[in-house]
């Protein structure tokens, strides 16, 4: 459009929308006198006002739509959390875990989540027992004496550090005690003891030979499942080809469960029908690795312990059946346990171990347990790595085992 059409499409609008106005504006100065000044310029005044008017609701409306509707979708959303899944129960219908499993994914996938749980916020109910309690014990300005002491033992002891350890950290703590006068102090002392303890030397990184097979064990509800899950995720996020191979081939839904975990992560499933050989399944998850050039294989395997002895024997057939085609496989055997459960979770790294040797644990739930002190008593007396944590129920929510950032995030 050039300049004179421009004129001339102002010089022929500007005389119509006067005569439009001009009614308008008579009637709005009836209406307001207050208005009675300004008439003359009401012509362009109206229209403009109306126009900014119009402009300003449509913007205000669009940006309210937007949260209005995910606040929609939440209403429909069901609950986050879901009941754990019973203990082994062949009867266990399958569909409910698989839709439960779904549903919890639509709650609360990790894009929608964004941030990343911080190890604090996880260990929260062990950090408020125990730097909380030291705080406390000082309430009132009391000084380090013998009866403190004792209630610090205490404290100890009922966050499942152990007997033992707690037996050692107080020794120790006795002799300083001079030298420590608030709870700012005791926490210093307290915590670099206790780094001490839970110190190992760094596991070896994920430093793979190719496949590098996995198996992981542990009796029911303890994690396992979701901690393959967890490990599968994080695994395809370094850029790794992985295979998980339902080996818990004795409850109906654990398949149905580990299928969601694999679309989840991006990971391969290998899977055989319900009831059969769990050592089958996992001699054709490392066959596929093999052909499919897959960098880790991970095995989920049946947890029942009523009947211990079976369990056992057919973890050494599962191990007997990868070797045959890699002779060194399973390279890492990893046992989950559950943080909640305090000192049984250390009977049972022992129980594990003495029958089938164990390299690693993953510890879980600590996100739901004021008893976290059960990372001083595996690490301190089981003599094996603690290499993983878990703190809650989402694929990040798995973090390498940091004695310091451990230390530094509880007291
Ligand atoms: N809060 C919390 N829940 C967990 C964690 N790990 C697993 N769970 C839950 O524990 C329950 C049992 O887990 P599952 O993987 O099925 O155990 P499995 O029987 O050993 O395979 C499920 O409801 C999981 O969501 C964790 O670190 N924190
Ligand atoms: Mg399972």
């Amino acid at each position: 459009m050039d300049l004179s059409s421009l004129t001339q499409f102002f010089s022929h609008i500007i005389p119509t929308l006067k005569g439009a106005m001009g009614p308008l504006a008579e009637k709005a100065v009836t209406i307001f006198p207050a208005l009675a000044p300004y008439k003359e310029a009401l012509w362009w005044m109206i229209p403009v006002l109306t126009l900014t008017t119009t402009l300003f609701i449509v913007v205000i409306s669009a940006a309210l739509k937007a949260p209005k509707a995910s606040q929609k979708e939440d209403a429909i959303a069901p609950p986050e959390k879901e009941e754990a899944p019973s203990v082994a129960s062949p009867q266990e219908p399958e569909k409910p875990a698989h839709e439960a499993l779904v549903r919890k994914e639509t709650a609360a996938t990790p894009a929608e989540t964004g941030v990343f749980k911080s190890l604090r916020s996880g260990l929260s109910k062990t950090r408020n027992a125990l730097s909380g309690g030291v705080d406390a014990l000082f309430k009132g300005g009391r000084a380090l004496d013998e009866d403190l002491l004792e209630e610090l033992e205490e404290l100890l002891i009922t966050s499942d550090v152990g007997v033992r350890t707690t037996m050692d950290i107080m020794d120790t703590l006795s002799e300083k005690a001079g030298q420590i006068k608030n709870s700012e102090e005791l926490k210093a002392a307290l915590k670099s003891l206790l780094l001490e303890k839970i110190s190992f030397d760094k596991p070896a990184q994920t430093s793979f030979k190719k496949p590098h097979v996995m198996m992981v064990v542990g009796v029911n509800g303890v994690g396992k499942t979701t901690t393959i899950g967890k490990l599968a995720t994080r695994f395809t996020r370094e850029g790794k080809k992985v295979i998980i191979v339902a080996g818990d081939t004795f409850r109906a839904a654990a398949s149905e469960q580990l299928t969601v975990w694999a679309e989840r992560s991006g990971a391969d499933i290998v899977r055989h029908k319900d009831n059969s050989d769990p050592a089958a399944v996992a001699f054709d998850g490392v066959q596929a690795a093999v052909s499919r050039d897959a960098d880790v294989v991970i095995i989920d395997t049946a947890g029942r312990l009523h009947t211990k002895k079976n369990l056992m024997e057919e973890l050494k057939k599962i191990r007997r059946s990868v070797s045959k085609t890699i002779e060194e496989a399973p390279h890492e055997t990893l046992m989950v346990v559950d943080a909640t459960t305090g000192q049984n979770a250390l009977t049972q790294a022992q129980l594990f171990n003495d029958a089938i040797g164990i390299d690693g644990v993953a510890l879980t739930k600590l996100d739901g347990t004021a008893k976290g002190g059960i990372v001083i008593g595996i690490t301190s007396t089981l003599g094996v790595p603690l290499k993983y944590i878990g703190i809650g129920e989402q694929a990040e929510d798995l973090r390498l085992f940091d004695a310091e950032e451990f230390a530094d995030a509880l007291l």
